[in-house]
């Protein structure tokens, strides 16, 4: 086509113009013509997609990524010319209810983040692929726990869906509607799509959800940027980063749209990280106290964790140009092993932590400066990095082929750019219990990880596990009496230490601010073995005595109390999965099933008001 030949005569252009002829390998050799030629046309038209869909074109990305290449090879510090610090920022504790550096308390914030909580949207970046934890589906379909089943995705709509009823309670707000964006990458964007359409949009409305797809860009076989060719006709192609979703948002006119209908703010979530829905309220209230442009989730680090860290970095003679801004877990160490104590990046041996906060890279951004930023002269283009895996010393030869990157939370650059030191860019750092557990490793990796019981696991499992103990401790904090798994109680199952139980899911339906939490739970007592989940707006539980399995769900317009609720049954008990069984992937790489013995299950659909007692019997009463 003419568009395949265009791109064709620009790329060659582009090559003998630099002098260096990097891409001969491309476009020269080919057989004649009328062999191969559906090859050769297919070849011209993926490399006018790359030049379509990179701002600037496959010359701009391949004249970057020479620079960048060449700058790496050179070990060329991109950090030389500032000094990086631990920075100040806000800290709220669910379970300390004095927390108030930020100048309110904890359920004070949550509160303050409910008025502002109807002017959102959502975007989950969800373009990447779980090799790390060797699944080779979407990981938004992953089942978060074994007691509800529910996926990645559908915890993130209910979360959604229960912060627009509570938006309305909170400040009369009608048909509050909060969109979510979704970007994907080619990886990923028919089974997500395949996942909302099998699960009827998990409730939301027609249009609510959108889906942005991010391009993978070109792969590099070498320092002089040549690119690397899957086959004759096909140039190899990898993801570029989250960093993407900001020049998506904007190329797609969403940001200017939520502008001028009066949204407030962007949250951006990452895909496999369920406890962190508990701190967006929260973050949002100091974002909103503090007048915030930008707001990063943040939890203790572990030293050596692959987590960014958020660290000030001060300019050594401009500090116009200093900023608070994460620096990426592979960069930390090079950056503190060139300056101060050169001690890399270690644990502070008062508090067991690195420390500088942990990125859980989940952000609150205020939406007028954010239109005002992508509408400046980098479209929210974020800077780039290359990360070769080099074959030696001699930095020259690649272990595998690399590209241009880009991350999310590079943004704060271009805020400082579009509005030099006006820019507000803050943090909040909530308890690791309460906001942080991602599952991105396999079984094996987790083991490597928290072996000498360094770091965590980041597995599945321990996901999972830790999805529980985070309930435990919110019962525990309302008042019931029940086992929080500290530490030294974890037992290992497929190597990974996990809660022996209480397994607990309070869903989102049921209750996410302390407030509504300490509200709906009264009393009672939860044996070790049980298993409880709790799902429903108008469910309160009081004095329950559970020894087993239970599972209370009731629906809309249900004002159900459970008063004095005895429960015995078998239960529920996980069972690890023996060596080398032949289990499908989702399976494997948590290392263990549910087996759902026995269990109590009292659901209520029809709208009313009922009592349920110590047999259980569910009686209505209007
Ligand atoms: N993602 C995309 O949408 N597109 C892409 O091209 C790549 C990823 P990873 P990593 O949580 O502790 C991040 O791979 O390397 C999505 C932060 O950079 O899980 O662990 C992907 O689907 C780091 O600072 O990222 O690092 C997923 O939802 C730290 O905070 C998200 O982007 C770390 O997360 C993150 O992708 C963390």
């Amino acid at each position: 086509s003419s568009r395949g030949k265009a791109a064709l005569s620009k790329l060659i252009l582009h090559d003998k113009s630099s002098g260096q002829n990097g891409q001969q390998h491309v476009y020269e050799n080919w057989p004649d013509a009328g062999v191969d030629d559906e090859g050769k046309i297919q070849l011209a038209e993926q490399i006018a997609d790359l030049d379509g869909s990179y701002p600037g074109g496959l010359p701009a990305y391949l004249s970057k990524a020479k620079a960048l290449l060449q700058e790496s090879a050179d070990g060329t510090n991109p950090f030389e010319e500032f000094e990086a610090s631990v920075p100040e920022g806000e800290s709220l504790m669910f379970e300390d209810p004095d927390s108030n550096e930020s100048g309110m308390s904890f359920s004070e914030a949550e509160q303050v983040g409910l008025t502002g909580i109807g002017d959102t949207v959502f975007v989950l970046v969800a373009g990447g692929l779980g090799e790390r934890l060797g699944y080779s589906g979407i990981k938004l379909s992953l089942e978060t726990n074994l007691l509800t089943n529910k996926s990645y995705l559908e915890v993130y709509a209910k979360y959604i869906q229960a912060m627009q009823r509570m938006a309305h309670l909170k400040t009369g707000q009608n048909h509050v509607r909060i969109p979510l964006v979704i970007m994907t990458s080619d990886d990923t964007d028919p089974l997500t799509r395949q996942l909302l359409e099998d699960n009827d949009n998990f409730g939301f409305e027609e249009g609510q959800v959108i889906i942005v797809k991010q391009d993978k860009v070109a792969a590099l076989s070498n320092g002089n940027a040549g690119l690397s060719m899957k086959s004759q006709f096909e140039i190899e192609t990898k993801p570029h980063g989250h960093g993407d979703v900001h020049h998506l948002l904007y190329r797609e006119g969403l940001v200017d749209k939520w502008h001028s209908e009066g949204k407030k703010h962007v949250i951006f979530l990452q895909d496999t990280n369920a406890l962190v829905i508990n701190s967006v309220l929260p973050t949002l209230g100091v974002s909103i106290a503090k007048g915030f442009h930008m707001n990063s989730i943040c939890i203790p680090r572990l030293a050596g964790e692959a987590a960014g860290a958020i660290a000030r970095l001060e300019h050594k003679t401009d500090p116009e140009k200093s900023l608070v801004i994460n620096v990426e877990y592979n960069q930390l160490d090079p950056l503190l092993s060139s300056q101060g104590d050169c001690k890399g990046d270690v644990a502070d041996p008062a508090t067991g932590y690195s420390p500088y906060p942990g990125n859980a890279n989940n952000l609150v951004i205020e939406m007028g400066a954010y239109a005002n930023t992508l509408n400046g002269e980098d479209k929210g283009v974020v800077i780039e990095f290359v990360n070769p895996k080099y074959k030696d010393d001699t930095r020259t030869e690649f272990k595998k082929p690399t590209r241009l990157e880009c991350m999310m939370q590079d943004i704060p650059k271009l805020f400082q750019k579009e509005m030099g030191s006006d820019a507000s860019i803050g943090f909040t750092t909530f308890d690791r219990w309460f906001t942080f557990s991602p599952a991105k490793n396999s079984l094996d990796a987790g083991v490597d990880h928290c072996s000498g019981g360094g770091n965590a696991p980041g597995t599945m499992s321990s996901a999972e596990s830790d999805k529980y103990i985070q309930n435990q401790r919110k019962l525990k904090f309302a008042g019931m009496e029940i086992d929080v798994t500290e530490d030294e109680d974890l037992v290992p199952v497929a190597g990974i230490p996990i809660t022996p139980g209480p397994r607990v899911i309070l869903c989102p339906g049921f209750a996410i601010t302390q407030r509504e939490v300490v509200e709906k739970i009264e009393g009672g007592r939860i044996t070790q073995r049980s298993a409880l989940v709790l799902e429903g707006e108008g469910l309160k539980v009081k004095n329950l005595d559970l020894d087993g399995a239970l599972i209370i769900r009731t629906g809309h317009g249900c004002d159900v109390t459970v008063d004095g609720l005895v429960v015995r049954n078998e239960g529920y008990v996980a069972e690890e999965i023996p060596e080398g069984a032949d289990v499908p992937e989702e399976v494997a790489i948590r290392g263990y099933t549910m087996n759902k013995r026995e269990a109590t299950e009292i659901i209520i659909t029809e709208p009313g008001k009922y009592t349920i007692g110590k047999d259980g019997v569910v009686t209505k009463i209007a």
